[in-house]
């Protein structure tokens, strides 16, 4: 690194002043003027990230389910994973710098604390399709060179897709985007071959992001294999707007261009950056829907790979653990329905991803999924290994092999993941109603209320329990205690100015009021 080269590069990118922008649960993410000296910065830190680990790193500039005028920067370790935790520091530290010897003092200082090598890494970059994306890949790119390392523009990627070439390319395997195409591709057509395809193809809601033409080129290389008729697909106007998955999960409605849709028919949503998917059928004559969320994917994908589990040869040592990992957003049915049904262990940790795969980590099958749809299944060394082994005699081990070929190993891929439910059905020869026959959700309702200081909120027990303000957790009891099934909690976004409420109880009308209640004791 050249101090001058840096100085110089860095006044070009000047923080706008009164605007702090901290990293929060997936990345900084606000409205896109405010960005370029962040992103500019996240540059300078990957750059450092690759120095430390020796290892290509990765960032994308999106703004995942957002809206349009927004924009953000997820960052990627050289395990293809989200960034090491203990790095969020120096994110912030760098953000928070006021000027440009702001900046340096703090690039040396993470330099000499974290014991970086001098040399030259390499940045993986791409971006969604926000039109503010250009200027801001420009910024990362420049905070990479600064650092006297490569920036490589990798252009315009789902946000997993670029997690899964950043992990690729540090195993040193094939790590293009055609190659990420073949993985998934071929991993399905193994998963599937003998089993025959629905007589009705899967709808799906594009949002508007990038991962319309993405899937395109997935479904054109599988058909006819799997028909897949794609909406919201313009990659111009419309973005995550009244469409794509948080939509669908917030709002529990037809997203837009679904009105025609038959009842029934097998719907999918993807989000802006398609690293979350749900599924849904449209239900009755209006525009309500019934959802399949993240948990009751969780679910699917448990039960395949179960299955498959079970018909293997069995383990000289010891069997191989499976788990499953949700977040307190999971619907209390689905959990016990995985407790009485699946009895596999499950756990509970913090929102994001990053909480969850670490825990799904400990798992020799471990099944993550937000209730929103981000999550994917981890499949432990020794497990592949052991699959490896006796690959050439098991139909269920070549089918497993297939499933960790075809499921995004770094992080949740809504593309991965649409290919592992249409899998998951079609081997059990199931469509929707049986899906949804497993269990019933408990009615449940989420609501945001506008704080002052959305940190005087703290919590703890993976978010369940508050801690801060210290009357509150009480309150909350005495309300979930007087709901017929009730189960509440609240916790300060991490994303917005906001503290979320959630809550369920045996009728929808309960859980309103539940609800209802509990944010008017957050206020
Ligand atoms: C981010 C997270 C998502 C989480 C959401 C919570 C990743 C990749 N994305 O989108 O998992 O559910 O934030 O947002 O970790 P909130 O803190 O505003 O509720
Ligand atoms: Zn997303």
């Amino acid at each position: 690194m050249d101090l001058g080269t840096l100085k110089e590069s860095c006044s070009q990118y000047s923080n706008p002043g009164n605007v702090k922008l901290t990293y929060g649960t997936a990345g900084f993410r606000a409205e896109a003027s405010l960005l370029p000296s962040t992103v500019y910065r996240c540059g300078l830190l990957m750059a450092m990230r690759a120095l430390k680990t020796g290892a290509v790193t990765g960032l994308v500039v999106t703004a995942s389910h957002n809206p349009v005028e927004d924009n953000g920067v997820k960052l990627v370790d050289p395990t293809g994973y989200m960034l090491e935790q203990t790095w969020e520091a120096w994110a912030n530290k760098l953000a928070a710098a006021d000027d440009v010897d702001g900046t340096c003092t703090v690039v040396q200082e993470l330099f000499q604390v974290e014991d970086i090598p001098y040399g030259s890494g390499t940045v993986m970059l791409a971006h969604d399709t926000r039109p503010s994306a250009d200027g801001l890949v420009k910024a990362a790119a420049a905070g990479v060179a600064a650092m006297g390392s490569l920036p490589i523009a990798c252009g315009l990627l789902t946000t997993p897709q670029l997690h899964w070439m950043v992990r690729q390319c540090n195993a040193g395997l094939k790590h293009k985007e055609k190659a990420y195409f073949e993985a998934l591709a071929t991993g399905f057509a193994r998963l599937v071959s003998g089993h025959t395809a629905p007589s009705e193809g899967l709808i799906v809601d594009c949002a508007n992001g990038v991962g319309a033409g993405k899937l395109q080129v997935l479904a054109d290389r599988l058909a006819p294999g799997m028909a897949a008729e794609l909406r919201n697909t313009s990659t111009e106007a419309g973005l995550n707007d009244a469409c794509g998955a948080d939509f669908l999960q917030k709002e529990r409605r037809l997203p837009a261009g679904f009105q025609h849709v038959p009842a029934g028919a097998r719907c999918a949503s993807l989000d802006g950056d398609a690293d979350r998917l749900v599924y849904f059928r449209r239900q009755g004559s209006g525009d309500e829907v019934h959802l399949f969320d993240g948990d009751r994917i969780a679910v699917l994908a448990a039960l395949l790979v179960m299955d498959l589990l079970k018909s293997l040869p069995p383990a000289e040592q010891r069997p191989p653990t499976v788990g499953i990992v949700q977040t307190a957003y999971a619907n209390g049915a689905s959990t016990e329905y995985i407790h009485e049904n699946l009895k596999c262990e499950v756990r509970v940790t913090p929102t994001g991803v990053k909480h969850l795969h670490t825990a799904a980590e400990e798992f020799d099958v471990g099944v993550y999924f937000e209730a929103n749809g981000h999550g994917t299944v981890l499949f432990s060394a020794a497990l592949v290994q052991r699959l490896h082994e006796l690959g050439a005699d098991s139909g269920p081990a070549k089918a497993l092999l297939a499933l960790v070929d075809m499921v995004n190993q770094a992080v949740g891929d809504a593309l991965s993941g649409v290919l592992l439910v249409e899998a998951a059905l079609r081997r059990k020869n199931w469509g929707l109603p049986e899906w949804a026959a497993l269990y019933t959700d408990l009615p449940s309702r989420q609501l945001k209320v506008k704080v002052a200081d959305r940190s005087v909120v703290t919590t703890s027990d993976a978010e369940t329990r508050v801690v801060t303000p210290s009357c509150l957790q009480h309150l909350i009891d005495s309300a979930v205690n007087a709901a017929p099934s009730g189960r509440a909690f609240v916790r300060p976004s991490g994303t917005e100015d906001v503290v979320r409420v959630y809550a369920e109880a045996a009728t929808q009308a309960a859980a309103d009021d539940l609800a209802r209640l509990v944010a008017r004791h957050v206020h």
